[in-house]
């Protein structure tokens, strides 16, 4: 089999969304979701300039060989735009191998490890009591597992607080808006929200909590801690990870687990991390990191130090990067949860798939391949609008971390 051309699809129904298409000289397709948000065009062009022409003729079987083609050839490592260009051509290959095959992609992965993927959902509101009522909602639709984030008093708006219900969507048309940010009015608050949850749901149902890379190490420590009586499931993003020596000093201050790694592309930017078992896991994701072939690495070097995985599943990532993590996450063993924000009806029409959310859990469906497909003309309809993500100020006005 060969690859006989490939094409990028950009569409926009609520929500920019890039998709590699690879099409082969048998007739299989493959799609590999490229998406990221506020830089979609960026890896659009990483693809179409520089990628497509060197797929051509390559035999789709050979994920190994051009994933190290793509990486090492390109002389340039790293870095979120080309890796996930790697990621959407390492996806669509899968894909493309499953349909051959007439398989699940996870029959490839080692099969199913379990009989369904753990998902969370978002609960988030306005104050502590909007809060608790979007989580007694998650809880009637099944989920064992919710993320919780509330409006802070005294702050006009907060990272994690949407304005629709179900669909929450950080990105907005326009240029950046701004978010205000106090550390202190932010640790004197979140406790209180767990308190509240806990008497109210009880020890059993899993809680989440994103921090969004906003404290320094002593601080994370301190939330941390003030959050052991509630026995988070995990506390997300607590400080920025580029220098990965700051979560030995959150680590030795919390028994509060800790995951960490929307924001990584390589298994280098978790190295220090996973060896030392400074996280408990590892939040990196197919489309950012390389597809399957690398993040398949990090997972494997991750079972080793009793580090568990935690894909990040936000809206901006395609129904193809859902349906990619579902099946990845069913076949591997250090499996530990998988994120899942539901997308708009308009997105779910352009991707038409085979997934499914069942009492908790997320199938990724029997057929072959990865289960999902590309409606070309509808996704037409709704061209690219350029949106960003938001900026955060402290109250004094000095740039900080969204
Ligand atoms: C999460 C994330 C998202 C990101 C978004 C950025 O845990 O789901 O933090 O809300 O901010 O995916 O593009
Ligand atoms: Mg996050």
């Amino acid at each position: 089999m060969k690859i006989l051309s490939a094409k990028v699809l950009v569409t926009c129904p609520g929500r920019n969304f890039i998709t590699l298409k690879i099409e082969t000289d048998q007739g299989i397709y493959g799609l590999g979701d490229g998406t990221l948000n506020g830089r979609e065009l960026a890896v659009a062009s990483y693809l179409t300039d520089h990628v497509i022409p060197c797929l051509i003729g390559r035999d789709p079987f050979q994920t190994e060989d051009i994933w190290h083609y793509l990486y090492r050839g390109a002389y340039w490592r790293r870095g979120p735009v080309t890796m996930s260009a790697i990621a959407a051509v390492d996806m669509a290959l899968w894909d493309i191998k499953g349909k051959a095959l007439n398989t699940p992609v996870y029959n490839l992965l080692g099969g199913k490890s379990r009989h369904g993927v753990m998902v969370y959902g978002h609960a988030n509101g306005k104050d502590i009591e909007q809060t608790a009522e979007e989580v007694a909602r998650y809880t009637e639709m099944g989920y064992m597992a919710i993320r919780a984030q509330s409006g802070i008093p005294g702050l006009p708006s907060t990272y994690g607080v949407s304005k629709d219900r179900l669909f929450y969507e950080p990105a907005e048309k326009g240029l950046p808006p701004e978010n205000v940010w106090s550390t202190e009015k932010y640790l004197n608050h979140v406790p209180k929200l767990f308190e509240k949850l806990r008497v109210q749901f009880g020890s059993d149902l899993h809680l989440l909590h994103d921090v969004h890379h906003r404290l320094t190490p002593i601080e994370a420590g301190r939330l941390g801690k003030s959050l052991e009586p509630y026995h988070l499931f995990w506390m997300e993003d607590p400080v920025p990870a580029e220098m990965q020596e700051g979560l030995k000093l959150v680590r030795q201050h919390t028994t509060t687990p800790i995951a960490i790694g929307e924001v990584f592309n390589t298994i280098w930017d978790a190295q220090q991390l996973i060896t030392n078992q400074w996280i408990d896991y590892i939040r990196m994701t197919l489309v950012h990191s390389g597809g399957f072939t690398h993040l398949r690495k990090v997972a494997d070097l991750a079972a080793l130090h009793h580090v568990q995985t935690g894909c990040h599943g936000a809206t901006d990532l395609s129904p193809v990067s859902m349906a990619a993590a579902l099946h990845f996450d069913i076949a591997i063993n250090n499996f530990g949860i998988q994120e899942y924000m539901r997308h708009t009806p308009e997105t779910d029409a352009v991707f038409p798939h085979t997934y499914k959310f069942d009492k908790g859990y997320l199938l990724p469906g029997e057929g072959p391949g990865l289960g999902v497909d590309y409606d070309e003309k509808l996704a037409a309809k709704w061209p690219y609008e350029r949106a960003y993500l938001p900026v955060n100020r402290k109250l004094d006005g000095t740039m900080f971390h969204w």
